[in-house]
């Protein structure tokens, strides 16, 4: 068994790839940037991962559902509803479904299977935990603010002086997520923002000590090329909480409990750097624009699993 540790629109694709190849896979899901708007359970990492393994997603936004209307949303909007989060028809189903379970006393690895099933997905999807937690962006200006209150209402724009994972401590990790960890031949951290993506999960107290104790199993892909993130507010993110904006600063983020780092070859200078944190480096092309650009990446990947 193969375990993911996923966020959004990178990890789908990595994931997308390595099912492909490994029947027996399970993903780890990103809640840091679970939110309730308009009385309604929005899981954006999930839905992103779930409406990707189902050939729903928009692969253009990178979220919600192709071929989407946004009808609820500019009537509500007619009523003078202040709404900055973009919730199409079709995806606004799901939220409509997860609240109710919700509020009828299901946990949110429950709701979470049960569309895995819906959409027929063999891929294991696991909340990294059940227990409601939110990743806070820190601001001087503005204050704090949820994380997609910073994305996407304010686009990215406020400076920003700190990234907090309000919950984190007092979240129980999923006893799911720690089962994959522990049993798993591999647990692969997916090139995804380390900070808003990978940084809430790892948070958690429990899980990080079994990802620490699995050193040996854990392989991290960077999400960086040179400087520049592949999507998203990465850098900022980084820079935020002290972390150099390069690979170097996400390899130093997982020092504790990743063994094999790999970069893109245009990192070659950043190796030894690395490997001075204690782990192995690999060098490939670790873009993943087309389908066969994911396979690549992830045959690469399980040989290192088999070494
Ligand atoms: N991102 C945006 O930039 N604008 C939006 O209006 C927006 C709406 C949205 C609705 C549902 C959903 O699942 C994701 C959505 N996202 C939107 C993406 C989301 O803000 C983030 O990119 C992820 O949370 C980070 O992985």
């Amino acid at each position: 068994m193969i375990t993911v540790i996923a966020g959004g629109t990178g990890s789908v694709k990595l994931v997308r790839g390595l099912a492909a190849l490994e029947k027996n896979l399970a993903v780890i899901c990103n809640v840091g940037d679970n939110i309730w708007i308009q009385g309604l359970y929005v899981c954006p990492d999930i839905d992103t991962m779930l409406y990707g393994l189902a050939n729903l997603l928009d692969k253009k936004r990178g979220w919600g559902i192709k071929n989407d209307s946004f009808n609820c949303l500019d009537q509500l909007k007619k009523t003078g509803a202040s709404l900055w989060f973009g919730l199409g028809d079709r995806d606004l189903s799901t939220h409509l479904i997860r609240t109710s379970m919700i509020k009828s006393g299901k946990s949110l690895s429950q709701v979470t299977n049960f569309f895995r099933k819906c959409y027929s997905i063999p891929t294991q999807l696991i909340p990294a935990t059940d227990t409601e937690m939110n990743t806070t962006i820190v601001t001087p200006i503005m204050g704090d603010m949820h994380l997609q209150e910073f994305w996407v209402k304010h686009k990215g724009r406020p400076r920003v002086t700190g990234v907090k994972f309000a919950n984190a401590v007092n979240a129980k990790a999923n006893p799911a997520a720690m089962d994959a960890i522990s049993q798993s031949q591999a647990i692969i951290i997916a090139p995804a923002n380390p900070v808003s993506s990978i940084g809430p999960t790892i948070a958690l107290p429990e899980l990080r000590r079994e990802l620490v104790r699995n050193r040996h199993k854990v392989i991290a892909i960077s999400p960086l090329v040179g400087a520049t993130a592949v999507s998203g507010p990465a850098i900022k993110y980084m820079r935020a909480i002290g972390l150099d904006n390069s690979s170097v600063g996400v390899a130093t983020y997982y020092r504790d409990f990743v063994s094999k780092f790999i970069i893109s070859k245009q990192d070659h200078d950043l190796a030894l750097q690395i490997e001075a944190l204690g782990m192995l480096v690999y060098e490939t092309n670790t873009m993943m624009k087309e389908k066969k650009d994911e396979i690549r990446l992830c045959s690469h990947i399980l040989k290192l699993v088999e070494k």
